[in-house]
């Protein structure tokens, strides 16, 4: 049987999902499609999905079994909160929402309700380059990991959109993320460095460093560029006692001419993670078919909030902001990770 969705917000990302649910994927159907917007919902809604005004309507709608969320991030705390008071599953894109205390509401509806529903759209968690770096420092072969570089250009971003706190409560939520996967530990606290400014972002700040201190005395350092022009450029290295494991490059046809020999670099998100959104999603049909959510969870989203939430202040202070999470809901009681066990018995 086909899983019947909803989809709020059909901008960028809204629409490249709708094509991906209804073109790439199977075992699902869009059967609804919500924006401020209208005009933009009718124009991509595709043939026979209902378009409403009201993301709430659409959620309570008995024409929609799940739901996915791509409005604007302070959009989500109460499109998220309708969708656990209805019980049904939803996916929502990254940053779940925009400060603490909005996720730590979506902790407390999701724990009273007591089952899963709330999967986040970390999607490198299900890139396939992404796993193989994970398998590797998990077996713990090359021992603890100690350093984690996480490179995050893009080229360009949208106008208008962005502000100078985008870099870190938009965009460093992914990174966040991948740390805390990749390296099994939880972040406990967060110092930005400003480098000489570009003057391509124009009022951006732009680039910026992060530092990220881990629970286990692992330091990621972060590099967001966010008006790099030349294209969108993702790198990650771990390096752990006794070796290094880096993110490959992207396979490409290498073109040699008069210029020179070169490989083309992805333009942007929808192109450099095309099969992890898609993996993402098969994931969430199946687990959203029973009811649930799989991978990214609200507290993967809490922990990700409070890592945006310190770097802005770091930027205010100019040193060292810690992080306190409260105690982890049984609900979110992860599988204790080989590099995490690997570590216990150093310590
Ligand atoms: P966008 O501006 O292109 O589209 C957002 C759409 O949401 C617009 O059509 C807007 O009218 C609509 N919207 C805003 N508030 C709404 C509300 N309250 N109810 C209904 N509709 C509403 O933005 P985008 O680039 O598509 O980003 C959307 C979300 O997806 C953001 O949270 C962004 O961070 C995230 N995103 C994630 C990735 C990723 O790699 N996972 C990539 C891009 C964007
Ligand atoms: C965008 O919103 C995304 O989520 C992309 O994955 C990220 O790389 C980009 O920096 C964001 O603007």
């Amino acid at each position: 049987m086909s899983l019947n969705v909803g989809i709020i917000g059909t901008g960028m990302i809204g629409q490249d999902h709708i094509r991906r649910l209804t073109q790439v994927l199977s075992g699902v159907a869009v059967t609804a499609v919500a924006d401020i917007s209208k005009e933009r919902a009718e124009a991509v809604a595709p043939e026979g999905a209902a378009v409403f005004d009201d993301p709430k309507a659409l959620i309570v709608s008995n024409t929609v079994d799940a739901v996915v969320i791509c409005s604007w991030g302070p959009a989500h705390e109460e499109q998220l909160l309708a969708c656990i008071d209805a019980g049904k599953p939803v996916f929502c894109e990254k940053p779940m929402v925009t400060s603490e205390e909005s996720a730590l509401r979506v902790i407390e509806a999701e724990t009273v309700f007591g089952r899963r529903l709330v999967q986040v759209g970390f999607m490198r968690r299900f890139d396939a380059d992404y796993r193989r770096l994970k398998a590797v420092i998990d077996t713990g072969t090359l021992g603890a990991p100690l350093m984690y570089k996480s490179v995050h250009r893009n080229a360009s971003v949208p106008e208008g959109l962005y502000t100078s706190d985008m870099p870190l409560n938009d965009t460093l939520v992914h990174d966040a993320d991948i740390s805390r996967w990749l390296l099994s530990d939880e972040v406990i606290g967060v110092e930005v460095r400003l480098p000489r400014r570009s003057t391509v972002g124009k009022d951006l700040r732009d680039p910026t460093i992060v530092l990220l201190h881990c629970e286990s005395g692992a330091i990621v350092i972060v590099e967001i560029s966010v008006n790099i022009a030349y294209g969108y450029d993702i790198r990650g290295e771990v390096s752990c006692e006794t070796g290094v494991a880096a993110l490959p490059n992207r396979p490409a046809t290498v073109v040699s001419d008069q210029f020179g020999i070169r490989q083309a670099i992805p333009e942007d998100w929808r192109e450099r993670f095309i099969e992890a959104y898609d993996q993402e999603f098969r994931e969430w049909i199946v687990a959203a078919g029973q009811g649930t959510a799989t991978g990214p969870s609200a507290w993967d989203g809490y922990a990700s909030t409070l890592v945006a939430d310190a770097a802005l202040r770091a930027v205010e202070s100019g040193g060292h902001e810690a992080i306190t999470m409260i105690e982890k809901p049984a609900l979110y009681a992860d599988e204790i990770s080989l590099s995490q066990a690997m570590r216990k018995e150093i310590a």
